[in-house]
């Protein structure tokens, strides 16, 4: 069997977009992550799971970077990173940014799972923790939240 989840995100201005979320249900599959988020100026945007599923204040009610394990921020292949660390998405010339990535961090079932969480797509680059400032260690810099949605059950 496959889990599934769902998140729609949304913001103050014009990014939105929909991701989908796949996991094989046996063993420690990784979550493919799937879908696409426009209204992105070209290039990078830090693209992350926060801890919280909590919209009331817009997206920052979403709380810091999902770190279940009290790690510093890092990039998705960095084994010191937030669980909630999914690096960058890339916006092309039309500003669509592609979602395609598969993550072993992420899960989808069992007491860290992300449904129920935000996922949020940001203003600027993630820098994965190679900033030279405090920041870099926390959130990489990304900048402002143009959109987030609660990530959610689908079938
Ligand atoms: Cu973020
Ligand atoms: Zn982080």
């Amino acid at each position: 069997m496959v889990l599934k989840a769902v998140c729609v995100l949304k913001g103050a201005g014009e990014t939105s977009g929909t991701v989908y979320f796949e996991q094989e249900e046996t063993g420690s599959a990784p979550v493919k992550l799937t879908g696409e988020i426009k209204g992105l100026t070209p290039g990078e945007h830090g693209f992350h799971v926060h801890a919280f599923g909590d919209n009331t204040n817009g997206c920052i009610s979403a709380g810091p970077h999902f770190n279940p394990h009290n790690k510093t921020h890092g990039g998705p292949t960095d084994e010191e990173r937030h669980v909630g660390d999914l690096g960058n998405v890339i916006a092309e010339s039309n500003n669509v940014a592609k979602i395609d990535i598969q993550d072993s961090m992420l899960t989808l079932t069992g007491p860290l799972s992300i449904i129920g969480r935000t996922m949020v797509i940001h203003e600027k680059t993630d820098d994965l923790g190679k900033g030279d400032n405090d920041e870099s260690k926390k959130t990489g810099n990304a900048g402002g939240r143009l959109a987030c949605g609660v990530i959610g059950i689908t079938q």
